[in-house]
C-alpha cells in the first residue's frame, strides 16, 4: 500500500527533497516560476492573491487564443532531485474556470537543461468548474525516471480559457 492510500499516514510533499512550498504553492508571488519564452507561451501567467487554494497566492494561466499557454519553474533554486531507482507521481490543485475550453491540462516533469521529461496528461472533462479540486495521479500514473537528476515542473494547455494552479507536489511511491 502506498502512503497515499493509507489514511493513517500523512503524505509529505517532496519526500527527501528540499523543495520550497514558497515556490510550489506560489507563496513567493511567483518568483520561483519563469514566464515561458515568447514563442512557447502566448498566454498570460500571473500570480494573483484573489484566488488561492491555500496561502495567499496561486498561479493564474490565461489563454486568449487557441495557442499554447505554458508556465514552468525553470529558475535557480526551484529544481528538485529525482532518483532513477525510485517511483514517483504528482498531485496538484486546479481551479478550472467555466470559460476553460481545452479538454485537458498537461503537467510535465522535465529534466533540467535537456527538455526530456514525462507528461502527466490529465483530462478535465467531467471535472467540476469554478472550484478548487485536487488532482492526484497515483491511480493512473506512476513513473520511474530513466535518469537521476534535477527536474522542474511545466504546466500547459492550448485553448482559450483560464485555469488556476496551486500546491503542486511530487512524491515517491513506495
Ligand atoms: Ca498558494
Amino acid at each position: 500500500m502506498s502512503k497515499l492510500n493509507n489514511p493513517n499516514v500523512e503524505v509529505p510533499a517532496f519526500i527527501d527533497m528540499e523543495v520550497s512550498h514558497e515556490i510550489y504553492g506560489f507563496e513567493d508571488g511567483g518568483l520561483g516560476w519563469d514566464v515561458a519564452w515568447q514563442w512557447d507561451n502566448v498566454g498570460e501567467i500571473t500570480y494573483p492573491t484573489n484566488n488561492p487554494a491555500t496561502g495567499k497566492y496561486s498561479m493564474k494561466m490565461e489563454a486568449t487564443s487557441d495557442q499554447r499557454c505554458r508556465a514552468y519553474n525553470k529558475v535557480s533554486g526551484s529544481y528538485f532531485n529525482l532518483d532513477s531507482s525510485k517511483s514517483y507521481t504528482i498531485e496538484f490543485k486546479i481551479w478550472i474556470d467555466s470559460n476553460y475550453t481545452d479538454t485537458n491540462i498537461f503537467p510535465e516533469v522535465i529534466l533540467s537543461d535537456q527538455w526530456v521529461g514525462e507528461g502527466f496528461w490529465t483530462s478535465v472533462e467531467g471535472l467540476p468548474r469554478d472550484q478548487w479540486i485536487t488532482v492526484n495521479k497515483e491511480e493512473t500514473k506512476i513513473w520511474n525516471p530513466d535518469v537521476s537528476g534535477e527536474y522542474f515542473f511545466s504546466f500547459r494547455f492550448q485553448k482559450i480559457g483560464i485555469a488556476f494552479i496551486d500546491d503542486i507536489k511530487i512524491y515517491e511511491i513506495e
